[in-house]
């Protein structure tokens, strides 16, 4: 058995402590098998309606659902004011911490109130439901009251990860059609204030129908100003009325629209609505997480520019009265322990965040979180890609201290909220493997003609019901939303885009998108797995793999490792040694055809490994769109480490 398999096909018991207490337990799955709709209307029921729905889900015209139809609600009166009303006005809703050091506590109350006055900034200026407004923020308080003002009005929210370029600002605030751009003059990023009003300037230059841009003062840095179109948060909002009554919208309503990043050419705008978005982000941010409002300290550290933030910083924990930790920096600065010192000060008890951040700290060694008290840690959770089980592991132990089962989340931008995970309170966990469909979700692994797949076989992964947080379209583009989603297996089966296996157990493995799956000889490797076994070697810190097309074989498999701090380059010695090493872990079906030994990997803002770019590389192509990596520097460095024939 290969090395990570043998990791792999280990079980953690969920500990005794933890299942005991458990919000949802073992009869969740039975019960949403029973009555699926009847399980999702009970999960709406924690929510606060103004008006209650006729009928949980109208599938008529499949692939456009509506959910909760004819419910009425406010997203941000249930994400804000209830808790208020409910005498949980001084409960903390966010410790922010910005990266130079400098904090701020919002209590449910001043969230309430900063809400409100934001909400009548934008009335003020014209604002109406249904309007588009871009955020385009670095991590700070506004970026949550701006998108809880949007939602208090009805107007439809399009955060823009404050690390994108003009050009990708300007393709969005086009096609999403924004009357009006929230910004600020910049953000602290490793240790230094970084711009972001001139790329607003130059954005909306392009775009017409931006009326007006309003600026938060954040660094101090000289800002352009254009007269009669600019306005200063602080002179906006901040003289605004504390009183502001929330008006209830159809649970349909849209609430906001999320570009996905760009692993594709032309970004989908990806529609999220109001009843059924905040009824399955709330429900599984409180099961998934176990979270008790009363004592957990809850931390997503993710940026609310993607989607984790929007579902699991913003609206899931607010639903929930959650106290959650937010913070503005990178992990390395000023110094790597930063996250680590976060945890202990805040007394963080869950802990949500990306394998590349887990893989990260590893190459930093384990020496660095040991250097703090993380003893208030109980449960952690990983979104973004598949987890490792070396990486899955080393969170557990280091991170974890042993005692903290791992939630591994597969979800999607498009499926809003968790859909394979599992449950503290039910799940033996199995490193590297998302294992079971949250209850009320049917996922199903098939095969190209879309006929299901038994135990122990890799296929697609579909969903062949319809879920609440489901996106609704994709803007201003129906017969995309059906071409890209509902096409393949017909109109009622949602194509997830991932490869799957289901294991003899019948729990399901992410392989990656499937377009990284490679087909070598007809067999069908995943890069994840290579990967996997590459990582598990004493000298890889992080590991990336293409399949390259090739004359013989259909696609050869290329490795781009980079090495542990204290691992040696031995040049063609450690290559054939990684070679020999996954071809004895996998089989020699997968020994990769060539392994380079790299510095950086590019990625996208959100942290996933943009293949598509190494894929060029490997099969000696001229670059892609590189707008959505975060440092395109990178992909000069890797160039160069190219022989010229590659
Ligand atoms: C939430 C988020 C979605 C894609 C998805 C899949 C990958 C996410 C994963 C995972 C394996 C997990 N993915 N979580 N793969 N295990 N736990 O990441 O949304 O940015 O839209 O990416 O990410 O490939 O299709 P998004």
């Amino acid at each position: 058995m290969s090395e990570s398999t043998e990791l792999a096909g280990r079980r953690f018991p969920v500990p005794e402590h933890v299942a005991a207490q458990a919000n949802v337990g073992p009869d969740a799955h039975e019960r949403a098998a029973q009555d699926r709709l009847g399980f999702w209307a009970e999960a709406a029921d924690r929510l606060t309606w103004a008006q209650r729905w006729d009928e949980v889900l109208d599938w008529s015209n499949p692939p456009f659902a509506k959910w909760f139809v004819g419910g009425k609600l406010n997203v941000a009166y249930n994400c804000v004011d209830r808790h208020v009303e409910a005498g949980h006005g001084e409960q903390v809703a966010y410790h922010w911490e910005g990266e130079p050091g400098d904090t701020r506590t919002l209590t449910y109350a001043q969230l309430k109130d900063e809400v409100s006055r934001a909400a009548n900034a934008l009335v003020e200026l014209g604002v109406q439901a249904g309007d588009r407004v871009a955020i385009y923020l670095p991590m700070i308080p506004e970026a949550v009251i701006s998108m809880l003002a949007c939602a208090r009005i009805g107007a439809v929210h399009m955060v823009v990860f404050g690390g994108f370029s003009a050009d990708a600002l300007a393709s969005r605030l086009e096609d999403s059609g924004a009357v009006l751009v929230i910004t600020s003059d910049g953000g602290y990023r490793r240790g230094a204030p970084s711009a972001l009003k001139p790329a607003v300037d130059d954005a909306v230059s392009r775009s017409p129908g931006v009326r007006n841009v309003v600026v938060v003062k954040r660094t101090e840095q000289d800002v352009e100003w254009t007269e009669g179109r600019d306005l200063w948060w602080h002179e906006t909002v901040d003289r605004q009325s504390a009183e502001h009554t929330p008006e209830a919208f159809d649970a349909e309503h849209p609430l906001y629209i999320m570009y996905t990043s760009g692993t594709t050419a032309k970004p989908k705008g990806i529609l999220h609505t109001s009843g059924g978005y905040l009824t399955q982000v709330a429900y599984t941010h409180w099961a998934t997480f176990d979270l008790k409002a009363d004592t957990d300290v809850f931390w997503t550290a993710a940026d609310v520019g993607w989607v984790t933030g929007h579902s699991y910083i913003v609206y899931g924990p607010l639903a929930n009265r959650a106290t959650s930790v937010m913070y503005e920096g990178t992990p390395e600065t000023p110094h790597r322990g930063r996250w680590f010192e976060l945890i202990q000060k805040y007394g963080v008890t869950i802990l949500y965040t990306a394998p590349t951040v887990i893989r990260t700290f590893m190459k930093w060694g384990e020496d660095i979180p040991a250097g703090f008290d993380l003893s208030t840690l109980r449960l952690l959770g990983s979104v973004g890609e598949p987890i490792n089980p070396e990486a899955w592991l080393w969170y557990q132990e280091h991170i974890g201290g042993g005692r903290c089962p791992i939630m591994d989340t597969w979800w999607q931008t498009e499926t809003g909220a968790h859909m394979i995970t599992p449950l503290p309170g039910v799940t033996s966990l199995k490193p590297g493997s998302a294992q079971t469909p949250f209850p009320g979700i049917s996922a199903k692994v098939v095969d190209d003609e879309g006929n299901e797949l038994g135990d122990d076989a890799t296929g697609l992964l579909v969903l062949t019901e319809p879920w609440p947080s489901m996106l609704r379209t994709i803007w201003g583009d129906d017969d995309r939303y059906v071409d890209t989603y509902w096409s393949r297996f017909g109109k009622e089966v949602y194509f997830a885009g991932d490869g799957a296996k289901k294991d003899a157990d019948g729990d399901i493995w992410l392989l990656g998108r499937v377009d990284d799956v490679m087909n070598v000889s007809g067999h069908r490797i995943s890069t994840t797995e290579v990967e996997s076994s590459l990582v598990a070697h004493p000298t890889v810190a992080e590991a990336a793999v293409v399949g390259a097309s090739d004359p013989t074989t259909g696609q050869g498999i290329v490795a781009f490792v980079i090495l542990r701090g204290n691992a040696e380059d031995s040049g063609d010695d450690l290559v054939q040694t990684l070679r020999n090493h996954v071809a004895k872990d996998i089989g020699p079906i997968a020994k990769p055809r060539q392994i380079m030994v790299v510095q950086e990997l590019p990625k996208t803002r959100s942290g996933k490994i943009m293949r598509r770019l190494l894929r060029d590389v490997a099969e000696n192509r001229e670059l892609g769109d590189v707008t959505t990596l975060t440092d395109d520097s990178v992909m000069n460095l890797i160039k160069d480490k190219l022989p010229a024939s590659a």
